[in-house]
């Protein structure tokens, strides 16, 4: 096996961010080469200006660089993709396209491709949502991700590229902040929490999602791409669950800390695609296949969040 050189595409990202880090502890510097839209003022060396939509540009990185892994995070989330649902379809997928196509072409050894519960809609158990539940989604998102997660399996199945995905619940982290998500409140909340605001909620009390914390989600991320491949039975994607709580109940958790913290319900449109995601997911085939397993329940969070926001 080549040395292992890696692409992040959408590194600006709340995951990238993170992730990038963390890969560059484990392989080096300047094995970890960063790509997105624009530069960052506090972005490292080895970073790329690139545009996943332009199937030459990703070529060219890939082929100059040796590129062996790919980590394709640029996608218009679910809130966001809901105000102009063609270009999100238009970006999500060509992108998605543009990896895969390139990836196969070039024998890229690995490919991370994120997907979500936002491929799951109203007809599944809430409750308990398993991994084969039907894949009905309510926004193009959702839809973007079914598909995304069916080009996958197919790239694997026809040519043998070994993409491997994970379907996130709401990722909650302090280093970096999300965009367009329907989840994005479970990570402002702490934010204006610290500052004594009052929290504009735009999601109604009792409305559960499946969460998790960036440190497990990045974990998780990892332990995936790094199991041998005959321990990978799902070529789509995997459920992963790390905790479920509504608005209400992490007010309570940011109260422990902050006794005056105060929380007000507005909910608006990104209530409807809420509802129509489950509220508890069941992981046990992560747990079976590659022993996943979350360390992080609400309290913990809570208080690491706070910790580090201070
Ligand atoms: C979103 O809210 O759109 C994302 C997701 C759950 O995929 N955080």
């Amino acid at each position: 096996m080549s040395k292992t050189v890696i692409l992040i595409i959408g590194s600006n990202g709340q995951l990238g961010t993170v992730l990038s880090e963390e890969l560059r502890k484990i392989y080096g510097d300047s094995y970890v080469i960063t790509s997105d839209l624009f530069k960052r003022i506090d972005s490292v060396d080895n970073f790329i200006k690139l545009d996943a939509t332009d199937f030459k540009a990703v070529e060219e990185v890939v082929v100059k660089n040796k590129i062996t892994q790919i980590y394709h995070l640029a996608a218009i989330l679910s809130a966001k993709g809901e105000q102009n649902p063609l270009a999100t379809w238009d970006l999500n997928m060509k992108t998605l396209f543009n990896v895969l196509e390139v990836s196969r072409l070039h024998k890229v050894e690995r490919v991370f491709f994120p997907s979500s519960i936002a491929v799951f809609g109203n007809n599944v158990d809430k409750e308990n949502t398993l991994q084969s539940s039907n894949l009905t989604p309510s926004s193009v998102y959702g839809m973007s991700k079914v598909a995304g997660e069916n080009w996958a399996h197919y790239y694997y199945v026809k040519y043998g590229l070994d993409v491997r995905s994970l379907r996130y619940p709401g990722v909650i982290g302090y280093q970096s902040l999300p965009g367009g998500g329907t989840t994005d409140y479970a990570v402002s909340i702490y934010h204006e929490a610290i500052k004594n605001i009052e929290f504009d909620c735009f999601l109604a009390a009792k409305t559960t999602l499946p969460m998790i914390y960036m440190d497990d989600a990045i974990r998780a991320t990892l332990e995936l791409m790094e199991a041998p491949k005959e321990r990978i039975s799902i070529r789509t994607s995997y459920n992963i669950a790390g905790m479920s709580f509504n608005p209400e109940e992490m007010a309570a958790s940011i109260k422990e800390h902050y006794p005056d913290f105060k929380i007000k319900y507005n909910p608006d449109f990104r209530q409807g695609i809420a509802d129509s995601w489950p509220k508890i997911i069941n992981d046990t085939d992560a747990r079976n296949d590659w022993n996943w397993k979350p360390e992080y329940d609400l309290k913990l969070m809570t208080k690491t969040m706070i910790e580090n926001l201070k």
